[in-house]
């Protein structure tokens, strides 16, 4: 029901992107509410914690090229098959990405830019970028969000491999002083192998050079704050298309492990399509929001989006300050539940989450499906939702009148 209520609208026209015109098909899924944050580019904003955190990871890395002004729009192709994801993979389907039409999509990670820039010969370069998902809504996924990639080629040879130690041993000097308490894995297993194509020995030292080069980012973004113990962060094993051995890494933050970063050793597969040869080397892509989240305790992603002073007025660039809240609204939860179109599927959760945020906006934190009954008789099914009202910029002791 959602799909041809949302769809009408935007189906009968061309869509107008960052001034050009796009032909809308019957894949056609962007919102409203989505459409009205493309222009925003929030990590380009002075002062803005995301651009802020952009700086200061710009700053440690500092003989890397930047870019961070890439348009949003890409073809699928760029997005999905150039990285290497295999045809049926979910990230392709129109429940998890936003499409403006078949051949057109709003970018789901930064990756999809890696084969554009190795492909200009850049050996070390980080990318900044606004990226959309249809996904959950709570307090640290929203549909909209910031990724920084990063990349480092080395010459696969013994002077390049030279180049990693050094710079490995140089890095551990770094970390030698730490605060953090790191639990490691091992660089490549079974279940996260090294490329066929690849020498173990070269891609054990990169995949080390990784490891230590994304700790000492950690630790130049945590290890000055006042805590009162030490901050904890795991490396886990992953999987990518486009990486081996891939990596995540998460940090215990607010009781809880968060996800802030995926990684991995770059496919030979991506390289040989930018044309580059005879090179070994990571990738990473962090997402700015968690991390941002913990530098600064934000307790709530829709803040990022905020354009209230309260909270714009805290930061200033070349400073990590601690947010201080100015409202504590009270939690207001709303059950609907709804008998879904007869003969056919329960809505998928992200449409419903489309529709929320297409009409209440970032007055929702978040939402649960709470129940789902199947009628004996009918067959027919329907879904009970719990949506969470909290306004984030509302203050506790005002009537509703006095707003
Ligand atoms: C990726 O997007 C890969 N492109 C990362 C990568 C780059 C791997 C290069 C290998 C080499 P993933 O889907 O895990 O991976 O997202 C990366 C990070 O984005 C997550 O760790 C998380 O910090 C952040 N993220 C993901 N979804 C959301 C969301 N809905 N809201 C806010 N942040 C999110
Ligand atoms: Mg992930």
């Amino acid at each position: 029901a959602y799909r041809s209520f949302n769809t009408t609208a935007v189906r009968l026209k061309p869509l107008v992107i960052l001034d050009e015109q796009h032909a809308t098909d019957k894949v056609t899924n962007v919102t409203p509410a989505i459409l009205s944050k493309i222009p925003m580019r929030l990590h380009n904003q002075t002062d803005h914690p995301l651009s802020i955190l952009k700086t200061i990871i710009q700053s440690h890395y500092d003989d890397f090229s930047h870019f961070s002004s890439l348009s949003p729009l890409v073809t699928p192709f760029k997005n999905f098959d150039e990285l290497s994801f295999p045809k049926d993979h979910p990230g392709r389907s129109v429940t998890d990405s936003y499409y403006i039409n078949k051949d057109l999509m709003l970018r789901t990670h930064t990756s999809a830019h890696e084969v554009q820039v190795f492909g200009e010969k850049q050996d070390k370069w980080l990318l900044t970028a606004d990226v959309y998902r249809r996904d959950e809504i709570d307090r640290s996924h929203y549909p909209v969000f910031h990724q920084m990639e990063g990349a480092r080629l080395f010459d696969a040879t013994a002077a390049g491999m030279k180049e990693v130690e050094e710079d490995n041993a140089r890095l551990e000097g770094i970390l030698k002083q730490s605060n953090i308490v790191i639990e490691d894995i091992p660089h490549i297993s079974e279940a996260n192998p090294v490329q066929p194509t690849h020498n173990p020995a070269h891609a054990e030292l990169v995949a080390k050079n990784l490891k230590l080069s994304l700790n000492s980012l950690i630790l130049r973004l945590f290890g000055s704050g006042e805590r009162s113990s030490p901050l904890r962060v795991r490396w886990i094993e992953a999987y990518f298309p486009f990486t081996s051995p891939s990596f995540e890494v998460e940090v215990f933050y607010g009781g809880r492990w968060l996800e802030i970063l995926g990684s991995g050793v770059v496919l030979q597969s991506t390289l040989d399509k930018a044309n580059v040869q005879g090179k070994i080397g990571w990738a990473f892509g962090l997402g700015l929001e968690r991390i941002a989240m913990v530098l600064f305790s934000i307790p709530d992603i829709r803040l990022f989006w905020s354009q209230d002073e309260r909270f714009l007025s805290q930061f200033k660039s070349g400073e990590i300050t601690t947010f201080k809240p100015y409202s504590k609204f009270p939690a207001c939860f709303k059950d609907l539940s709804f008998w879904n179109p007869e003969g056919s599927a329960p809505l998928h959760d992200n449409d419903f989450c489309d529709v929320v945020r297409d009409v209440a906006g970032d007055l929702v934190e978040d939402v649960k499906l709470i129940d789902s009954f199947v009628h004996p008789k009918t067959n027919r099914s329907s879904s009970c939702y719990r949506i969470n009202y909290r306004s984030m910029d509302r203050q506790v002791g005002f009537t509703r009148e006095q707003e």
